[in-house]
């Protein structure tokens, strides 16, 4: 009984922090579905935003899609994004001790980017690890500006802590210039889990832009955390641009809660739910590409949370080349190995790695066969399926070039532990059957034996 009590703790541990994605709104790159830092542009944005992190275990990957401020999803942003990490014991927002930074022109367009960050005991709080992601502007020099762009972090999870003020905007393919906004499978509908209240909720709605607005008469002026230079008391303003058909609603406890005239434009306005149970739900309706919403809530607000992608062993790609050679297509780079080039590695390269005897060969070429069969394997995991490692693949890369047999035998161990992490479903164009004999016979030979080349003897 108390052995399994051990092992059923071990697992919801261990459960809790890898068996999941957690993103911010979410981490699908064409949902259309973005949050951002903005200024100016006839709303409520002002300095920056925050987000709240809480991380478990040794290490945790932190994610930024679409981090810069030009090309696709981007239309008016000037001025250098900046993304601070500071470690938040308390959960503050504290801004004290900084644990790294890094800049919107430094991120890719339309791609994810990552940062690997070992946990560090000056955010450690119990069994946890909490930080405060702030995301704003690196000069005040522009009056108009907006940057879009997602969070997602793997061995952690991420939210808006409540009492935040936080924007979204989603774009549909036929919202002005579709060039920067397709494709996009974008409904026009938002839905956020609120994290649990004690006392009553209540959500601030900014910026809605609704057509026709009307006086809320629970809020006068404007509320008392808002930062924005450019807000208006709570009034009757008419959306610019405006959003026919707007709307937005809290179901709680099996009640819905809605709102169905909400903000006009530069105001805030209130939904006031008396008495929130349990986990509640945020949903919008009608929220288009022209225009940012504003909210905040007196709960944390979480965006999606995705399983964890699946990933298969050494084995399963050595046997199945049908399967390899799908994954390969998608560009697998082990670089330069010594003289050999294996930038673009080819099927027959592959397979004679996987297949090939070390016996004849170096200790420094038997851990490179070693290393790269489980590299391969890592990155067909990566590309193919989306696997999440949570350590920097390309430093795994740089090693099988080295000659530190010590440091790529410790990679091999780590990259087959990830490797063989999560047997879940994958992909249905990567369900074919083992073809051992098949695959053996694709493999590169010098002489009648396998040779997988100079870099590996
Ligand atoms: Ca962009
Ligand atoms: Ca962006
Ligand atoms: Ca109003
Ligand atoms: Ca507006």
């Amino acid at each position: 009984m108390r052995k399994f009590g051990l092992f059923a703790a071990l697992l919801t541990l261990c459960g809790a922090t890898l068996a999941q994605v957690s993103s911010f709104p979410d981490n699908n790159p064409s949902s259309g579905r973005y949050t951002n830092v903005t200024r100016g542009l006839s709303s409520l944005g002002d300095t920056g935003v925050r987000f709240k992190i809480v991380a478990t275990g040794k290490t945790f990957r932190l994610g930024i899609f679409d981090g810069n401020g030009t090309g696709r999803w981007d239309v008016a942003c000037l001025d250098i994004t900046r993304y601070t990490l500071y470690a938040d014991p308390t959960s503050t927002g504290a801004t004290s001790i900084q644990i790294g930074q890094w800049t919107g022109d430094t991120m890719p367009d339309n791609a994810w980017w990552y940062a690997y960050l070992e946990n560090t005991t000056s955010a450690q709080v119990g069994q946890s690890f909490i930080y405060n992601l702030v995301v704003d502007w690196s000069t005040t020099n522009y009056t108009r500006e907006q940057n879009n762009f997602k969070v997602g972090v793997v061995g952690g999870r991420v939210s808006i802590p409540a009492n935040t003020t936080f924007e979204v905007i989603g774009y549909m393919p036929n919202d002005p210039m579709p060039a920067l906004f397709s494709p996009s499978t974008y409904d026009q509908t938002w839905t956020f889990q609120l994290g649990e209240v004690t006392e009553g909720l209540t959500i601030w709605d900014g910026d809605f832009d609704v057509a026709v607005d009307n006086n809320d008469p629970s809020i006068t002026g404007i509320p008392s955390w808002n930062t924005s230079p450019n807000a208006y008391n709570e009034g009757v303003w008419a959306g610019a641009p405006a959003d026919a058909n707007i709307s937005y609603s809290v179901t709680t406890g099996g009640v819905t809660y809605s709102k169905s005239n909400p903000s006009g434009n530069r105001e805030w306005e209130i939904l006031t739910i008396p008495s929130a149970v349990g986990t509640s739900t945020l949903t919008i309706q009608g929220a288009d590409g022209r225009n940012t919403l504003f909210l905040h809530a007196t709960a944390e607000i979480f965006g999606v949370e995705t399983p964890m992608p699946s990933t298969r062993s050494a084995g399963f790609w050595r046997t199945h080349p049908g399967a390899l050679d799908l994954a390969l297509t998608l560009g697998v780079d082990l670089g330069m190995v010594g003289d050999q080039d294996c930038t673009l590695l080819d099927i027959g390269t592959a397979e004679a790695i996987f297949w090939t005897h070390t016996s004849g060969h170096s200790c420094l070429g038997k851990a490179r066969i070693k290393l790269a069969s489980q590299l391969i394997a890592a990155i067909c995991n990566v590309k193919a399926f989306g696997a999440a490692p949570l350590f920097d693949l390309n430093e795994t890369v740089a090693s099988l070039d080295g000659t530190d047999i010590a440091e790529m035998n410790c990679w091999t161990v780590t990259l087959e532990s990830f490797n063989t992490s999560n047997e879940g479903t994958i992909p249905s164009a990567y369900n074919m059957s083992a073809d051992p004999k098949g695959a053996r016979a694709l493999a590169n030979t010098l002489n009648g034996v396998i040779y997988p080349g100079d870099g590996f003897l």
